[in-house]
């Protein structure tokens, strides 16, 4: 507030090569941050402000962290650059909330070394402390700095996404792979096991597979295995997930879901497939199939015996005569020798 924020003689916003309009290439590439600055000094805040457009950043002005906090609400402000001492609530106190509702950084400002350490702003979430009276230039080699880390870890975690995308899908089909049908059938077995939902899963399997690829040859029994990936997906609510179990071999989770509403999403995906035409062959439209198994989870059971009796209905579709879905269920334990195949 009254302490000087800098020596104005030591701004010379024309002399500072950094700030020359002639570096226009400079001046369009910073172009997309956009910088706030908070003092409820005038002076200070217009020269800032001044200072940092000139330094090829977009900026915008607040003159208390009330204002400071409204501005936010409707710009996608990267940095903000606040005084410690302001009117109503302090700059501490604004970085506080900044980092509570925000991906912003902070850089608070302060002449009063005594009062506030650097250690009490970084607490806060600070990125930096910069103690008037100081240079423009410092100021920008700080705001550079923290616009730097900031790309670093932004980076980092659209590599770590991409990763973390890229482990749990598999190749072909861009449908989730084997692990994390594990690791999700896992996930929902135990909210299943807390909540009391129930939870039903679909093993699909194509008919005759073999028989496609020997006739057409592996590229264009990939490309089936690429279509059909995308008709399982367009089928299921947004709750359900579909995974490349194995080869030929597909599964679907649908959890909250009792095996009638399971049939009914089973029938959708098979009357999908059958209506798709592939042409493996200029003039040669073929249709395929698949055969479904269907199973509803067991209160207690393990994953594996979850799994296996899918797997066990999906083969009762094939010996029936593939192209079919087959449900098998656990009855309740006073009936449980009394199986149910659908
Ligand atoms: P069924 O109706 O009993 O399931 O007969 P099928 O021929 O589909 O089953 P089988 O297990 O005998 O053969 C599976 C075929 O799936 C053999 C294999 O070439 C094919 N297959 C598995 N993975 C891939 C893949 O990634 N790409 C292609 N093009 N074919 C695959
Ligand atoms: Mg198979
Ligand atoms: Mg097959």
């Amino acid at each position: 507030m009254s302490t000087p924020a800098f020596k104005k003689q030591e701004l010379d916003l024309e002399a500072s090569p950094q700030l020359s309009y002639k570096n226009k290439t400079m001046v369009k590439k910073e172009m997309d941050e956009l910088v706030l600055i908070v003092d409820d000094d005038a002076d200070i805040k217009d020269t800032m402000h001044e200072f940092i457009t000139r330094s090829g950043y977009n900026s915008i002005t607040a003159s208390s962290a009330e204002e400071a906090l409204e501005l936010l609400k409707s710009n996608r402000v990267n940095v903000a650059i606040t005084d410690i001492r302001l009117p109503g609530k302090d700059g501490l106190q604004l970085t506080d909330i900044i980092k509570q509702k925000h991906d912003i950084d902070v850089i608070v400002m302060t002449g009063y070394s005594s009062e506030y350490s650097y250690e009490e702003a970084i607490k806060k979430g600070a990125s930096d402390l910069i103690f008037k009276p100081f240079r423009f230039e410092e100021l920008l080699i700080r705001l550079k700095k923290v616009l730097k880390d900031r790309q670093v870890i932004k980076d980092r975690a659209r590599v770590f996404n991409k990763l973390e995308k890229l482990a749990i899908t598999d190749g072909l089909t861009k449908l989730y792979n084997l692990r994390h049908f594990y690791n999700q059938l896992e996930v929902e077995i135990g909210r299943c096991s807390r909540y009391g939902h129930s939870l039903a899963l679909l093993l699909l399997d194509i008919d005759n597979f073999k028989m496609y690829n020997d006739s057409y040859g592996h590229l264009e029994g990939d490309k089936v295995l690429v279509r059909l990936s995308q008709i399982i997906k367009s089928c299921l609510r947004t709750m359900d997930s579909a995974y490349r179990y194995g080869g030929e071999e597909f599964t679907v989770i649908l959890p909250e879901t009792k095996g009638e509403e399971a049939k009914n999403v089973a029938n959708r995906i098979k009357t999908a497939v059958e209506l798709e035409h592939f042409l493996p062959q200029p003039d040669k439209v073929v249709t395929i199939t698949i055969s479904i198994g269907l199973t509803e989870y067991f209160k207690n059971e393990q994953l594996s015996t979850f799994i296996k009796r899918a797997d066990q209905a999906m083969y009762n579709s094939k010996a029936k005569g593939r192209n079919r879905i087959s449900s098998l269920f656990v009855e309740p334990p006073s009936n449980q020798n009394n199986r149910n195949p659908g």
